[in-house]
């Protein structure tokens, strides 16, 4: 059994004051083409689907142009579709009753009483059943009315003690589709600026509690990787999405289920977008004079190091190229400024800012419940 794999698409993002619709037009078009060629025998999307949880009327176009080239592909092939952090639930649980019968599945709420359970859609190969499970973006608040209105105490607990109630049975081959933020143990995680920022990393989940899968697909990060072990895999964007990834590689992801004793099989199908996103650095001179025309479109980054600010340069640069991001300048002026601002300069989480500040107030540190009040509290912000 082979499928793509894929997650945050964030349609309707924009870059900098740059609107992507032609970007992920162009992308999503390349993604139906492989499917076209290789025919995959699902399209799994782990979720953040959209940027925005109420998305323009343009990305919903988007999305449903994208979704309707790849349901018209005979023979069908099925689309399982969870919610992401970005995405609301019940706007893409809309209709999904009718997207049922043209094959696609969508999940946009994680189980919130005690009957329910998560989504399932179970495919057949010569080598037998293989089992998806769904698991959309969960808070522990989401599923407290799961366990009799106990909030679980984290968002590992969560994650795990909604998979204990599901019937997995472990000698049949079984995905999960989850949208978390999940590592090894230890593991250092590559984070990307178009991530959302997590408050304190208590939304860490440790990977070795969905190791059981065959594969885990994941979605969340923006950078292709392992999350501890070979098969549980964030695919990444099909995009850069900020400039903090202009040196990843994105790739579309078709994995291969074997044999349930063998080991998946990840295939990184090369992309080709529009425009890519890319940094330069130099004198603003050199940088106008090494442009290459066939990069005019790119979006750019650009880092001065003239020690003399240049005359207008974003003007300057504007003749080589058509989509400048950022014109930044690095040289002995702005780093002598930068050192002055240092301790301004480190920038912490909100939590960590509060926490020095209430430590500053009231003399003492703060207590666990108080933590987790104020974590709360931060979130609903966030949203
Ligand atoms: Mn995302």
């Amino acid at each position: 059994m082979r499928f793509f794999h894929l997650s945050d698409l964030h349609i309707g993002k924009q870059l900098h004051s740059y609107n992507l619709r032609q970007d992920q037009e162009h992308i999503l078009q390349e993604v139906v083409s492989y499917a076209e060629k290789i025919r995959p025998d699902a399209i799994v999307f782990a979720g953040d689907i959209y940027d925005k949880s109420v998305p323009s009327a343009e990305a919903v176009r988007i999305f449903d142009e994208f979704l309707t080239k790849l349901s018209s592909l005979e023979p069908a092939i099925p689309i399982l579709i969870i919610a992401g952090n970005h995405d609301s639930a019940q706007r893409l649980n809309y209709a999904s009753q009718i997207l049922k019968r043209q094959n696609i599945y969508i999940a946009g709420n994680v189980p919130e009483t005690e009957d329910e359970y998560l989504k399932k859609l179970t495919l057949q190969d010569e080598e037998g059943k293989v089992n998806f499970y769904f698991l959309p973006f969960l808070k522990p608040g989401y599923v407290r009315g799961v366990f009799d209105e106990e909030i679980p105490e984290s968002y590992e607990a969560a994650v795990r003690k909604i998979l204990e109630r599901e019937h997995i049975d472990w000698n049949e081959r079984n995905v999960l589709i989850s949208h978390q933020f999940y590592a090894g143990r230890g593991q250092k995680m590559e984070r990307s600026e178009s991530e959302t920022a997590s408050v304190g990393g208590l939304d860490l989940i440790d990977s070795s509690c969905v190791q059981n899968f065959d594969y885990v697909a994941l979605g969340h990060l923006h950078g292709a990787q392992r999350a501890g072990a070979e098969h549980i895999r964030y695919c990444g964007t099909l995009l850069k999405y900020s400039v903090s990834e202009a040196n990843q590689n994105k790739t579309l992801h078709l994995i291969s289920l074997g044999k349930k004793e063998d080991a998946v099989q990840v295939e990184e199908l090369p992309l080709h977008p529009l425009r890519d996103v890319r940094k330069v650095r130099g004198e603003l001179e050199e940088i106008i004079a090494d442009a290459k025309l066939e990069n005019k479109d790119d979006y750019i980054s650009v880092t001065l190091t003239d020690e003399v600010d240049p005359y207008k340069p974003k003007e300057q640069l504007e003749r080589v190229y058509s989509h400048i991001l950022e014109v930044r300048m690095d040289n002995t002026r702005t780093r002598k400024k930068l050192e002055e601002f240092e301790e301004e300069a480190v920038v912490s989480d909100p939590l960590t800012v509060f926490e020095e500040f209430f430590e500053e107030m009231q003399g003492r540190a703060m207590n666990e419940e108080e933590k987790s009040l104020l974590v709360e509290v931060l979130e609903e912000a966030g949203e």
